[in-house]
């Protein structure tokens, strides 16, 4: 990424030349009024910084090395095995399973809350979309295929809706708005707002963040500490571990927000920040984009924790991800005993109701909710209210 800054009449003008110039895929940075910049005394101007994509080089053409292109084929089914990615989560799971020793008793229950979670993925698969309607009237109907369409799985529309017909059930002639405020209080009851604590006093406050590559983390970081209600009133800290260093979008942020960053690539960098920055409040540590399924990424994090001791592990989720691969991916990563959940790209899913599915499931508090690029906007401090606005408005 890089930055650019734009000079024009208004706000809305400078965005569409940049858009012009750079495509859709930029993000504004920040917008301020400038004067003087004409010779026109009084004129006024604005000048918006923005964050440009660059063009993706085309991908060279995978050739073997040299050492392995004289080998002997090997026969055709097992080159084939050998290529094809291990996709079967079920399968996954149960590696996983197999892998960690069942000593301690911490482990042992999460582990088997994992085999739990591999069953409920496994009946979500099979599940067809034909819900067992019988045992609620008629009525309930219209605003159970509604909370199917917003993303709710069948088996959590279905535990609200038969909870509301039973608090309901004496009521005749019940209304649709009746049903839809039982809901909301269903809802309620699963959605767990985190409550940020006081950090005056006892050291800063470390925070990890977790989750997928081009989840958000970063995006995340910086929403974190600049939000007023959720980091933005402390002094905060970001530690960026990306091997490639911290991004444009971050050292733009550091300018705009007076907000530290502190590379740390290796481990060793890791153990100087709790030195280095003692005398601050927060430190939010952004964990490198990976797969959660490549070797030694988990270990790599469990390296982090144990030098850190993070006060908070959050891990953040994004929407716009497949339901199974956001159960598979929250499978493995409560393995890192997260204490809260941030949801991202909220304006990037028609099925906002995924999430209560997945909370239904992780039991975690959440933290906060993401619906877009824009740092100083986009991004709420966990409440229910979000999601009603979500589910029950347009
Ligand atoms: N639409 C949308 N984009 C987001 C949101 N959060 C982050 N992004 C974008 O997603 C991309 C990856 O984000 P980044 O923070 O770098 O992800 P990371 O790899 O997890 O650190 C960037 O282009 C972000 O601007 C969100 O809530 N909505
Ligand atoms: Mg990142």
């Amino acid at each position: 990424m890089q930055v650019k800054k734009i000079i024009s009449d208004s706000v809305t003008k400078a965005l569409s030349e940049a858009k012009e110039q750079y495509g859709d895929e930029i993000i504004l940075l920040e917008s301020r009024e400038i004067q003087g910049e004409t010779g026109l005394p009084g004129k006024r101007r604005v000048q918006v910084t923005i964050s440009v994509n660059e063009t993706p080089k085309p991908a060279r053409k995978w050739v073997p090395p040299a050492a392995l292109r004289d080998t002997p084929k090997e026969p055709a089914a097992a080159a084939e095995k050998e290529k094809k990615p291990d996709n079967d989560f079920s399968r996954m799971v149960t590696d996983i399973l197999a892998k960690k020793p069942f000593e301690f008793d911490q482990e042992k229950k999460i582990l088997n809350e994992l085999t739990n979670l591999r069953q409920e993925i496994l009946q979500i698969t099979r599940q067809s979309v034909n819900p067992a309607l019988a045992d609620f009237p008629e009525e309930y109907s219209p605003v159970y295929s509604g909370l199917l369409e917003k993303g709710l799985t069948p088996d959590v529309a279905h535990l609200f809706i038969r909870r509301v017909y039973q608090i309901l059930q004496s009521v005749k002639n019940v209304k649709p708005a009746e049903i839809e405020k039982g809901v909301r209080n269903e809802m309620a009851r699963i959605f767990e707002p985190y409550r940020i604590s006081d950090t005056a006093g006892s050291g800063p406050k470390i925070i990890l963040l977790l989750g997928a590559t081009g989840v958000g983390k970063s995006t995340t970081a910086m929403k974190l500490a600049a939000h007023p209600e959720l980091y933005g009133k402390k002094d905060v800290v970001i530690i960026s571990t990306d091997p490639y260093g911290p991004s444009e979008a971050l050292k733009s942020f550091s300018k705009m927000n007076g907000t530290t960053i502190y590379e740390a690539r290796k481990n060793d960098d890791i153990e100087k920040v709790l030195e280095k920055f003692s005398d601050r409040e927060v430190i939010i540590v952004d964990t490198p984009g990976q797969s959660p399924f490549a070797p030694n990424h988990l270990k790599r994090l469990e390296e982090y924790i144990q030098i850190l001791k993070p006060a908070d592990i959050f891990l953040v989720l994004s929407l716009n991800t497949d339901l199974k691969d956001l159960f598979l991916t929250s499978a493995l990563y409560l393995l890192l005993k997260p204490s809260g959940v941030i949801f991202t790209k909220f304006d990037e899913t028609s099925q906002p109701g995924k999430v209560f599915a997945i909370l239904d499931e992780l039991k975690l508090p959440v933290v906060a909710c993401s619906e877009g690029k824009r740092i100083f906007i986009d991004i709420v401090p966990g409440q229910i209210e979000f999601l009603y606005k979500k589910i029950f408005e347009n």
